[in-house]
């Protein structure tokens, strides 16, 4: 056994850790690391005890707050009950229960389920059913996908090919063929510190239908967009920007995929993005706060005539040549009912509707703190705009990042932006508590 390997072990220094992080600064983590060891309700605590105020919900997955009772006793039952079940042509009970307790919740005329195990997956997979759908009505030559700008999809390979962000994209080759892209919403000359939705900018939907014009629109499959587009750092769709998108797609015979990997579970004061703006979309991609994090699950939701599409021909034969080891997997339904409960008994999933111009009011608060550019918000999402430092994208953001968490504070950073979304247990001295860590790190960065 070596040195590593041995449990007594003390890691005294992670320079040379095996451990290759996912989207982080490895080298420079590993000389200054920022450990986390256990957490509880708002709060992260350090190896050290520090307690830390947790205003992004982990990575905007943690909805309930942290270390729930009744979600790891419901985890607990489950991991000595049954470990595994194997998906494919076989079942357990609690993956039939999960989806049950799941449909009365999923916005009108959306009705079926299928479980993947992260958003990434969920999106790949929703890509995948809308091509195979148009094939399996006769209209095989739908092959084009649709995404937006600044759109952050995940990290699989369709996923990363309708994404916008091109550090995202530019390492990883010609990605997946047939993918265009329509122009992004932000527009900081006409909206910048807009309350809630934006005025200006319901025009950009006719992006898609430049788009449709010049690929014809009988070669587009789908189209997927966030409602609120959050991990490239939040921007809310303008005002009947997303009706007027359901509409082009209507017209044309395009599905319309909505991504609420994180829009979901309660984050505006709905079950669902789709319900908060009152536009239905064919298929919903979502993960996260569907286990509140615990146990790594996602979904994809659809409406009825997908699965309709599907269930035709023989009874003998597989009707969708898709699926993962892990899906449905008996731990992460189990995390699952368990996150609902605490859901239901709480109110969580709409308690953002009386937070949400408490927390409005206290993200505008700081419009006059050094450097902000905007000001961003909707439900229990907010994004502050740093100008960036000349010639340096990201620095400032950084810094904010790093005395942020010296002052007891975790929250994500993307470039210059500060993007806050609590767990939805958040408390309104918490939310001061919050706003007045940003305002004195605004002012300590420079
Ligand atoms: N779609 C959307 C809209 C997401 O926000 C994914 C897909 C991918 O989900 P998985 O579970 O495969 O990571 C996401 C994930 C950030 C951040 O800092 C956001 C995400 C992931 C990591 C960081 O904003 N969102
Ligand atoms: N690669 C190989 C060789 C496999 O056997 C499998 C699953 O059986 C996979 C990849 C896919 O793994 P998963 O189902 O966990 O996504």
């Amino acid at each position: 056994m070596n040195e590593r390997a041995r449990p007594e072990a003390v890691v005294t220094s992670l320079e040379d850790s095996p451990f290759f992080m996912p989207f982080s600064m490895n080298r420079a983590f590993k000389k200054a690391p920022r450990m986390l060891a256990r957490a509880e309700g708002m709060y992260y605590y350090t190896p050290e005890g520090r307690k830390i105020l947790d205003g992004t919900s982990g990575l905007w997955c943690v909805n309930a707050g942290h270390c729930r009772k009744p979600i790891v006793e419901a985890v607990q039952k489950a991991v000595a009950t049954l470990d595994f079940a194997p998906p494919f042509q076989m079942g357990h009970p609690a993956a039939f229960e999960f989806a049950e307790k799941l449909a009365p919740l999923l916005p009108k005329g959306v009705t079926r389920i299928f479980f993947t195990n992260s958003g990434s997956e969920s999106v790949d997979t929703a890509l995948k059913l809308a091509i195979a759908y148009h094939r399996q009505r006769g209209e095989g030559q739908r092959i084009r996908l649709i995404g937006r700008e600044k759109g952050y999809h995940g990290v699989n390979f369709g996923g990363t090919a309708v994404g916008g962000m091109v550090g995202n994209r530019k390492l990883f080759g010609a990605l997946v063929t047939g993918v265009d892209h329509m122009r992004h919403t932000h527009d900081l000359a006409k909206n910048a510190f807009s309350r809630g939705q934006p005025q200006h900018g319901a025009e950009l939907a006719e992006d898609l239908e430049r788009l449709c014009q010049l690929h014809d629109p009988s070669t587009i499959a789908a189209v997927i967009v966030e409602p609120v587009a959050c991990s490239a750092g939040v921007y809310v769709p303008p005002v009947g920007y997303l009706q007027k998108l359901r509409e082009i797609c209507d017209k044309h015979g395009i599905l319309l995929i909505f991504d609420e990997v994180i829009n979901a579970w309660g984050r505006l004061g709905k079950p669902f993005a789709a319900d908060y703006f009152g536009v239905i979309p064919d298929l919903i991609t979502t993960a996260k706060g569907i286990t509140n994090g615990t146990i790594p699950m996602g979904a994809v939701l659809m409406k009825e005539n997908l699965y309709q599409a599907f269930m035709t021909g023989p009874e003998n034969t597989i009707e969708m040549p898709h699926g993962y080891t892990y899906s449905a997997h008996p731990i992460a339904c189990a995390a699952g009912l368990g996150t609902l409960k605490v859901y239901e008994d709480e109110g969580l999933l709409e308690r953002v509707g009386e937070l949400a111009k408490y927390w409005e009011d206290g993200a505008h608060s700081l419009r006059d703190c050094p450097n902000v550019i905007d000001i961003r918000n909707l439900g229990l999402i907010a994004a502050i705009e740093l100008s960036p430092r000349a010639g340096v994208v990201g620095a400032r953001g950084m810094d904010a990042h790093l005395k942020a968490f010296e002052k007891g504070t975790y929250m994500r950073v993307t470039a210059d932006t500060i993007a806050l979304a609590p767990p939805l247990i958040i408390q309104k001295t918490e939310i001061d508590q919050l706003f007045a860590t940003v305002r004195d790190v605004l002012k300590t960065i420079g």
